[in-house]
């Protein structure tokens, strides 16, 4: 690892924040392959970015990982080994970390170092970035690699501070595994992070209490240990994958989608669903019907029949009902994917409590406190209550643009990017995966490296000629926002009452579509068309013209 050496004032050709899946390729990108002069930062003591944080019991990808994983290096594809289909968390960790020491990274890194300031200087024509280490930085081009969801959402509980037991938080989990051993646990949330964690924690805990909101359409990961054969015919076909990948809306090589839900017989649906469900992974979600996400006649086909499959699986038809979403569309919240999760619920030691009939009303020292003044004793506390998703990373790090403009303040009403990737009024800033782009509905790696590439042909195109700024034109950025509405208002999205992807989980958050819904192949191509036409909607200046502007 790198000697985090506090450095009062340094200068380089381009700074980079994180050092998970973006942070890593972009060093690899402008350090080695520009051949410019590279500083990255994270608040993490070491690579991983999110799979450093997430590592509670569960924690697993949900794209296959022959298909999460980085492409841009043949003989590291070739090289790596993944043991299952859907690996869990150490796994991608020590993917990250082999990555890290193939291509000698860390030493462009500065751990335990958090960004806490970015100001573009106008004269300079160049971002002065601060950490909490004192260290003050300069670079004429930022690149944002702080992650979608990297920012756990604040514990909303009054009293949780006084709590005696212990409280943990998926996304900020300790590195010393805590163990729940006959321990009394409760667990907030059961989104994505819940759910997994609920399966894992049911077999260990001498009781676990789960605190449901709002039930989850969970649909089973289909994970199995890698078999020997298919990972040879896929390290062999490697490269046709990857293009199928990126040909596809969410950036996975699946080719089975049929048009409409409600084109076909109930007997040929449910053959569909069926075969969707056994082979797993999103398939049920992106690979059945086309109209699942748009038209909700056909969406309650797939929610029916999600419905039925929990209720064959929980055997207490009360317990059951209560597992079983109503009041909102399948896939309009982000959907989980699980291994065993409802049967966690046919055992003695787990208990479903419904906080939405009866909210928390706040944590004591001996545990959880319903509105009506049940209270369940704890020894630990879970916290699953997600993130403050695709804007929150950005907006903590106090960025402050030309002529002052504060992040925050040109966000006020949501996030407006252009391509979700660059901001007006934040020149040579560029966000990996920002808000407004498919970030986390395409394949999260191959989101990053289309990013990431497309800021180092623009910084490379810029270098070609004496220009050296980019951003985009305050027009380019409305249309944009409008398009990615638009977009959202033709899906079921905005109908969903708590979903991250709208904003809507964070109490006083703009409610706007974080994320382009277009799918990926449209994406790109919209963004080799604007490359084309020389970079259309981005304005390219040199800093000599800029400090005149
Ligand atoms: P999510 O999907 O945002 O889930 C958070 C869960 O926590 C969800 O069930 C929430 O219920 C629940 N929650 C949040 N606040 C409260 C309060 N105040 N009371 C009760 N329940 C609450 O986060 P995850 O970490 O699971 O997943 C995030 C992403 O990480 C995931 O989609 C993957 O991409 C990886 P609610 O639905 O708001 O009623």
């Amino acid at each position: 690892m790198a000697a985090s050496t506090t450095t009062a004032r340094t200068t380089h050709d381009v700074l980079i924040i994180g050092a998970g899946f973006a942070g890593l390729y972009a060093v690899h990108k402008f350090r080695d392959q520009l051949g410019l002069d590279v500083l990255a930062f994270d608040a993490a003591g070491d690579v991983g970015g999110t799979w450093y944080w997430n590592r509670y019991p569960g924690a697993r990808v949900d794209i296959e990982s022959v298909h999460y994983s980085y492409s841009f290096d043949e003989d590291l594809q070739q090289e790596w080994h993944w043991t299952e289909k859907f690996c869990a968390q150490p796994e991608i960790l020590s993917y990250l970390g082999h990555v890290a020491d193939r291509f000698d990274l860390r030493r462009s890194i500065r751990f335990n170092t958090r960004v806490t300031g970015l100001t573009w200087d106008d004269d300079a024509a160049e971002w002065e970035l601060r950490t909490d280490r004192g260290g003050v930085h300069r670079a004429k081009y930022v690149i944002s690699g702080a992650g979608t969801l990297s920012v756990p959402k604040k514990p909303e509980f009054p009293g949780v501070e006084d709590f005696r037991g212990e409280v943990y938080l998926t996304g900020n989990w300790p590195h010393d595994e805590p163990s729940f051993e006959g321990r009394r646990v409760g667990i907030i949330g059961v989104g994505s992070s819940g759910i997994q964690a609920i399966s894992e924690l049911a077999k260990t805990a001498g009781h676990l209490t789960v605190f449901q909101r709002t039930p989850n359409y969970a649909t089973p990961i289909g994970n199995e240990p890698t078999d020997p054969a298919e990972e040879a015919a896929n390290k062999a076909g490697y490269r046709r994958i990857r293009e199928a990948s990126r040909n596809h809306f969410l950036g996975v090589p699946y080719t089975d989608v049929q048009p409409s839900a409600l084109a076909v017989s109930a007997e040929e649906r449910r053959r569909v669903f069926d075969d969707r469900w056994n082979r797993g992974g999103f398939r049920l979600f992106i690979d059945a019907f086309g109209d699942i996400l748009f038209d909700k006649a056909a969406n309650d086909t797939a929610a029916d029949y999600i419905r039925d499959r929990i209720r064959e699986r929980v055997h207490d038809p009360a317990t059951a009902e209560l597992l079983c979403p109503t009041d909102y569309p399948y896939g309009t919240k982000r959907p989980p994917l699980e291994t065993d999760y409802y049967e966690a619920y046919n055992r003695d030691d787990v208990e479903l409590v419904d906080v939405k009939a009866n909210p928390v009303a706040e944590i004591t020292p001996r545990g959880v406190r319903l509105a009506d003044g049940t209270e369940h004793e704890l020894d630990c506390l879970v916290l699953a209550t997600g993130f403050d998703a695709c804007t929150g990373p950005l907006l903590a790090m106090n960025i402050v643009g030309r002529d002052r403009l504060a992040l925050t303040e040109h966000w006020a009403d949501g996030p407006q990017t252009y391509l979700g990737l660059m901001s007006a009024g934040f020149p040579n800033l560029f966000m990996i995966t920002g808000p407004q782009s498919p970030s986390v509905l395409y394949n999260m790696p191959l989101a990053i490296e289309d990013h990431v590439d497309f800021a180092a042909d623009a910084i490379a195109h810029l270098r070609q000629s004496t220009l050296d700024v980019i951003e985009p034109e305050a027009d380019a950025e409305r249309a944009w926002v409008e398009h990615t509405n638009e977009l959202a208002q033709a899906t079921l999205l905005p109908t969903s009452p708590t979903s991250w992807y709208m904003g809507a989980n964070i109490p006083g958050k703009p409610r706007r579509v974080l994320v382009y819904l277009g799918g990926a192949p449209a994406y790109r191509a919209k963004c080799a068309e604007i490359v084309h036409n020389g970079y259309q909607g981005f304005r390219l200046t040199g800093s000599a013209a800029l400090v005149t502007a």
